[in-house]
């Protein structure tokens, strides 16, 4: 009888051992996306995105994604995996293996090739980690680019896929060319008292308008007035906000 309560329990344990991990499944996939979702950029700046995995449940051998974006609007300037990457690796160069291709430069779009995976090795990813680090160059002034996958592969140890979905990224230039606040128009874009200077000869004392007149919009309301003379003082002197950045308004 005691044997029997015993089987009898030991099939009950089995019975929620097995129900406890088909219930853990259903809604751990594995996720591959670029980070920052959107970039706003000023053009000739250089914009840094991250590919990140984000990984619950997986071991994993490798990846490989396919992703195009406009070359009218962003120029790729490199492709490099990323420290947090090799770190996962192992660190010694012996360790991973990273490769990148451009595989398709038609209509103004550039397809980009991208894999990496780890020698002899597996390695439990738990959680955000960025896996390679992405450099483009604002080109287009008030230009729109999708960074958008089109094929991607995550591999497990004995090199099946493993389930993963993806988010594209979108990068957008800013359509003004000047900042606010840098109401004299210097070439670095410096806000200081000699903008202030600037600004009260333009409003009280008849002297030149800002380079350019909206350079003076510094709480970006579409209009230049004391207003904005007012909001330059606060942040120059009053510990209030930088004037506002017309590419988020
Ligand atoms: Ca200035
Ligand atoms: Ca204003």
């Amino acid at each position: 009888m005691r044997r029997t309560l015993y089987l009898i329990g030991l099939i009950l344990a089995g019975t929620l051992m097995l129900a406890s991990a088909g219930s853990a499944a259903p809604d751990e996939t594995d996720r591959i996306f670029f980070d920052p979702p959107t970039s706003t950029a000023q053009q000739g700046d250089t914009i840094t995105v991250y590919l990140t995995l984000d990984s619950s449940v997986s071991t994993i051998h490798g990846y490989r994604v396919k992703f195009v974006f406009d070359t009218i609007v962003v120029r790729l300037d490199d492709i490099n995996p990323t420290d947090e990457w090799l770190d996962i690796a192992g660190g010694s160069s012996g360790q991973w293996f990273f490769w990148k291709d451009t595989i398709d430069q038609n209509n103004g779009q550039w397809h980009i090739d991208l894999f990496s995976y780890f020698f002899y090795q597996e390695k439990h990813i738990d959680g955000h980690s960025r896996i390679a680090e992405l450099t483009f160059i604002a080109d287009q002034f008030g230009g729109i680019s999708s960074l958008e996958f089109y094929d991607h592969l995550l591999e497990d140890t004995l090199l099946n896929s493993v389930p993963v979905a993806t988010d594209d990224a979108m990068i957008f230039i800013c359509p003004v060319d000047y900042i606010p606040g840098n109401v004299n128009g210097d070439p670095d874009g410096t806000i200081n008292i000699t903008d202030l200077t600037y600004f009260v000869s333009y409003l009280f004392g008849g002297g030149p308008a800002p380079v350019p007149t909206m350079a003076g919009d510094n709480n970006c309301d579409q209009t230049v007035n004391i207003a904005d003379l007012t909001y330059l003082v606060n942040y120059l002197f009053g510990g209030g906000p930088k004037p506002c950045d017309p590419c988020e308004t």
